[in-house]
This record gives structure tokens, C-alpha cells and sequence, in this order.
């Protein structure tokens, strides 16, 4: 905590500028907006800085627009922000060397705050020099991490705060079953006394637009069962968190370990795609290195792992051949039979 705090007042000394921006990956998650919501209010009532929060990229899905709405949280985007008017940034739920963050070119990044493994194992991870980083790969989420300063500065946190930082550790860690420590379990536990609990409930059972219904109807029809790997690759989808919410929910059908969803989503020229792992089936980062096999870019930690491939071209055609290479090396990890073929066909789910 205090050298979080030289590291600010060291970049504040040198500047005009009185404000910190806080930011997060794009579409952000859970996670990332609780972590966003606690660095501001770190920032803002115990630090002593203006801060704003700023998020790239349009919030989807149902429940992490439900708690941006119900906790009337003060987000900006990205394309709003004045660059003027901040003496640096800070990261959270994500690295500046990763390719899913978008970093304003004039702000200088003081801080970053995440779980995720970081790019190149770890070898050139120091890429940019940041002041305080605060990397914790045991950690099941950042906003864990961003409590634990909250937590020793002696703030209390107010009921909005706690709420936000609660969703944040409850979704990242599947309620503490998946990557938790025992900081995860405090944080859980710690910020749930404090949290509105009607507004628990209500992020976590959001209205749903019918489009979902759509894709949803897809989904269940294009998935197929290939030994231990449920694998949907769904063509055009309208937003990158329905790739992993499918995924979430393959992973809990009986006989499945592993499952790889992908879809491409064209408003953002991007291929997304989410890969999960059970208990007991290892890690999701190698697997999706196999996958992606040197395509786009990816980002994981214990059984959770998502990827980006940018599209030049957003016809169906050019998404067709991405998905074919994605099954071919999704299936080859699951190796070869006996006549020395690939699996192929599969079988519908259910
Ligand atoms: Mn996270």
C-alpha cells in the first residue's frame, strides 16, 4: 500500500494534472468492473486523487450490464476521456503488454493489478516499466487484491463498493469453488456482509434480451461431444461474453472436462474464443496455446483461458476457415485413433 501510494504521489509531484484514471481489458467482466469500482474509490477516499474510471469496448452481457446499471456505477468509455486531464493510469484485472488493452498513449501507466499469467511466460513480462505492479497468479480474482488494499487502509466500504467487489471474486471464482485462495475467501466473505443483497440477487438473474434466445437455440444445435471435449464453434455471434457464458455452461454437462467456444464477433473485427477446464483436467492456458497454435492472442489462468483472433475480413467464408483450423487443432490434442486419424464428426450434445 505505501508504495502504491509513492508510486502516485511520486507521478502526481511531477504533473499538472490532478486525476487518475482507472481502466480494465476490454468488455470488461465481473472482475474487472469490481476491481474498476474499488481502485476508484481506493483512489479517490483513501489515496486522495480525483479518479475516473474508464472501460473500452461496449458491456454485453446481461449480468455485468445489470451491474453497472443497478450500482449506478459512474463508468465512462474509453472514447470520452480526455486525455488531459490525468498524471497516469492504472491497470487493473489485466497487463499493459496484453493485446486485449488498450492504453491511452499520453497517460503514463503507474500501477497495475491483476491474477493473470502474464504474456511470453513471464520472461519479458516486465515490458513496460510500471512503478507498482501487483501480479498475483494464486490469486482467483483481481478484485481480491484490490480489497486487500481497501482492507488495510481501514476504509470502510460502503454498501455500493462492497457489492461491486463481491460480484467481482463470486463470478471470477465460481463462488470460491474454482482458482480461490484463502484472500479470495476473505474478500468473499468480507465484502457479502457488507453488499446489498437484493442487488446480489438481480445481477446474478438479469432480464435477458431474445437475441439471446437465438443464439442460444444455436449453440445447443452446432455443439459437439468429442470424448471428454465439448466443442462450439458458432459462427457470428453479437457480443465476446456470450462465447464464454456457453462455455460456463457446456463445462456442467456430465462426461465433459473440457470445452472450447468460439465466435466471431464482427462489430469488433475479432474471432473470440473461451476455453474451460473441470477440476480435475488441468490447466486451460497450455491447452489453449494448442489451440490458437500461434493465432491471435490469449490470456488465461487456472481453468479459465480466453482468446482473440483479429479478422481482416468478417465474411463468412474467412470465419468458416478460422473455425476449421480451431477444430482441427482442438482435435488434435485429443490425439489420434487407431486407423491414425483425427476424431471427426462427433456427436450433437445430449
Ligand atoms: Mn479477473
Amino acid at each position: 500500500m505505501a508504495h502504491f501510494r509513492a508510486a502516485l504521489d511520486a507521478a502526481r509531484a511531477g504533473a499538472s494534472d490532478t486525476s487518475v484514471l482507472v481502466l480494465t481489458h476490454r468488455g470488461p467482466d465481473p472482475d474487472a468492473i469490481g476491481a474498476c469500482e474499488g481502485m476508484r474509490f481506493l483512489c479517490s477516499e483513501v489515496l486522495g486523487f480525483e479518479a475516473r474510471v474508464a472501460t473500452v469496448g461496449r458491456i454485453h452481457r446481461a449480468e455485468n450490464l445489470v451491474m453497472v446499471r443497478a450500482l449506478d456505477l459512474d463508468f465512462a468509455t474509453y472514447d470520452e476521456i480526455d486525455a488531459g486531464g490525468f498524471f497516469g493510469s492504472v491497470l487493473v484485472d489485466t497487463q499493459p503488454e496484453f493485446g486485449h488493452t488498450l492504453l491511452p498513449r499520453d497517460i503514463p501507466v503507474l500501477a497495475v493489478f491483476d491474477h493473470h499469467v502474464p504474456p511470453g511466460d513471464g520472461a519479458q513480462a516486465q515490458g513496460l516499466e510500471v512503478a507498482h505492479r501487483d501480479v498475483r497468479l494464486g490469486t482467483g480474482a483481481t478484485s481480491s487484491i484490490v480489497y486487500e488494499y481497501l482492507r488495510d487502509s481501514g476504509v470502510e466500504l460502503p454498501e455500493r463498493v462492497a457489492t461491486a467487489l463481491f460480484c467481482g471474486v463470486r463470478y471470477d471464482t465460481a463462488d470460491l469453488s474454482r482458482n480461490a485462495s484463502a484472500l479470495d475467501e476473505e474478500a468473499y466473505h468480507a465484502t457479502f456482509r457488507l453488499a446489498d443483497r437484493a442487488l446480489v440477487t438481480a445481477i446474478d438473474h438479469p432480464p435477458l434480451p431474445p437475441i439471446y434466445y437465438t443464439e442460444l437455440s444455436r449453440a445447443l444445435t452446432v455443439a459437439r461431444q468429442h470424448d471428454a471435449l465439448a466443442l462450439a464453434l458458432l459462427g457470428e455471434i453479437s457480443h465476446p461474453e456470450f462465447a464464454a457464458e456457453m462455455a460456463d455452461f457446456f463445462l456442467r454437462m456430465k462426461g465433459c472436462s473440457w470445452v472450447v467456444v468460439g465466435g466471431a464477433v464482427a462489430a469488433e473485427k475479432e474471432y473470440v474464443l473461451s476455453l474451460r477446464t473441470d477440476r480435475h483436467f488441468g490447466n486451460a492456458y497450455p491447452l489453449m496455446d494448442r489451440v490458437l497454435d500461434g493465432e491471435g492472442s490469449f490470456g488465461g489462468h487456472g481453468h479459465i483461458a480466453g482468446a482473440r483472433i483479429p479478422m481482416e475480413d468478417t465474411g463468412e467464408s474467412f470465419i468458416s476457415s478460422i473455425e476449421r483450423r480451431l477444430r482441427h487443432n482442438a482435435l488434435a490434442v485429443l490425439g489420434k485413433n487407431e486407423a491414425g486419424e483425427l476424431p471427426s464428426e462427433g456427436r450433437p450434445l445430449g
